[in-house]
């Protein structure tokens, strides 16, 4: 029985080492056929081909792909989920913060299985799934018991997005929603020009409807004064008709559209107030068109004030970010990433007597952070004889960063 565990690739992000990732995928894929052996501590562990492949979140990067544009994201998972599907195991896809909006598909994404007969799940929040009880249990590996998510939920910068989505009762990301408006052909190719329409239509249209527009704005029309006219008899026939033949069609969205815009002509034709609505819809329309582009091109600048990227397991126990009091883990040992750093902290009485480990990130370069290393392209290996946080070097080659006997 083994696993092996990744978080934090990024696909589509702008630093994501896809190159990396895709070798060691590789790499994992050919282990069905030969055992690795590595030194780790000083004692010799065998890699054995995992049962079990799991993706801890933010895999994809839904919420700032390269120039905004979530077809990068397309792009760069081809190969890695081509690769994902031929190694030989079921994969488990937990959901992260960034690729949060793929939690609708939990229920749809159920086992699916692949050509060689294995099974791709996705789990909306973490690995397993809790227990009727309210109580999480862990997967038994050996003498320990695990249990994997992503690690947002620790993260007190995210608190109010959490807390919202809860009060609703649906996923809440303001960002996110400007990401889907900015995500669309046209304005991911003319938001700029779009943004100097919206200018000018809201400036000029501002400073203009004064003079244009006749006293006593909006004028209106009484319902009997139209009456009489032949014009809008004929108008509220052809109405009548065009919308009965769409009601015998069965397409009730479209005639109830169609109501509102007939009703609309029929209060405002012939007035000023008609130009106003023309006008209100076309601001509309180009406002839409860019303030999502605006929104995209500087957001990253935005999560860089309010991530927790980078900080250490000790930090994120210690500095408010896990409350041991909400914890409803029942597991010795908590795999998770979020933080980019591959790290543990405990057990000991501030983590419940369990060991945490954060499976680190395959995006950007290694750095240095307050004297302590902060590797990229960091995986964890369990098996029977424990738990080690492994680094990948390129060709095959893994260093063995962490041992959990
Ligand atoms: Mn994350």
């Amino acid at each position: 029985m083994a696993y092996i565990v990744v978080s934090d690739v990024h696909l589509g992000g702008k630093l994501c080492n896809q190159k990396e990732f895709c070798d060691f995928l590789k790499w994992v894929r050919g282990l069905v056929n030969k055992t690795e052996t590595i030194k780790c501590k000083g004692k010799d562990v065998t890699i054995h081909s995992p049962e079990k492949f799991i993706l801890l979140g933010d895999i994809l990067e839904l919420w700032d792909p390269r120039d905004g544009n979530r077809d990068n994201v397309i792009g760069d998972s081809i190969l890695p989920f081509s690769l994902l599907s031929d190694i030989n195991c079921d994969k488990i896809y937990v959901i992260g913060n960034h690729d949060d909006s793929l939690g609708e598909l939990e229920g749809e994404v159920d086992d699916v299985a692949l050509p060689n007969g294995k099974k791709f799940d996705i789990y909306d929040r973490h690995y397993p799934e809790k227990e009727k009880t309210g109580i999480s249990g862990g997967i038994k590996i050996g003498s320990q018991s695990y249990f994997f998510l992503h690690g947002h939920q620790f993260d007190k910068e995210q608190a109010i997005l959490a807390w919202v989505s809860r009060l609703i009762g649906e996923s809440w990301n303001p960002l996110g929603w400007f990401q889907d408006l900015y995500n669309t052909l046209f304005t991911k190719k003319h938001w700029k020009a779009s943004f100097l329409i919206f200018s000018a239509l809201f400036l000029l249209g501002g400073y203009f409807w004064n003079k244009l527009l006749p006293p006593g704005f909006p004028n209106t029309l009484t319902w009997a004064s139209l009456a009489g006219t032949t014009g809008s008899l004929i108008y509220v026939i052809v109405s009548a008709i065009i919308l009965l033949f769409f009601l015998m069609k069965g397409l009730f969205a479209l005639t109830a559209t169609l109501f509102v815009i007939l009703l609309g002509g029929w209060f405002f034709w012939e007035q000023s107030s008609f130009l106003a609505i023309i006008w209100g819809t076309l601001t509309g329309f180009f406002a839409l068109s860019s303030i999502p582009g605006v929104v995209a091109s500087t957001q990253r600048k935005f999560y860089n004030l309010l991530k927790s990227k980078d900080k250490t397991v000790e930090q994120i126990i210690h500095n408010g970010y896990y409350r041991k009091n909400k914890d409803t883990i029942r597991a010795n040992v908590v795999v998770f990433g979020h933080t980019h750093f591959a790290d543990y902290y405990g057990p000991d009485a501030d983590t419940g007597n369990r060991l945490f480990i954060n499976s680190g990130c395959w995006y950007g370069k290694d750095k240095l952070i307050d004297k302590k290393m902060r590797y990229s392209n960091t995986f964890v290996y369990i098996d029977e004889s424990g738990a080690y946080i492994l680094r990948w070097l390129g060709s095959g080659n893994i260093e063995c960063l962490e041992a959990f006997p």
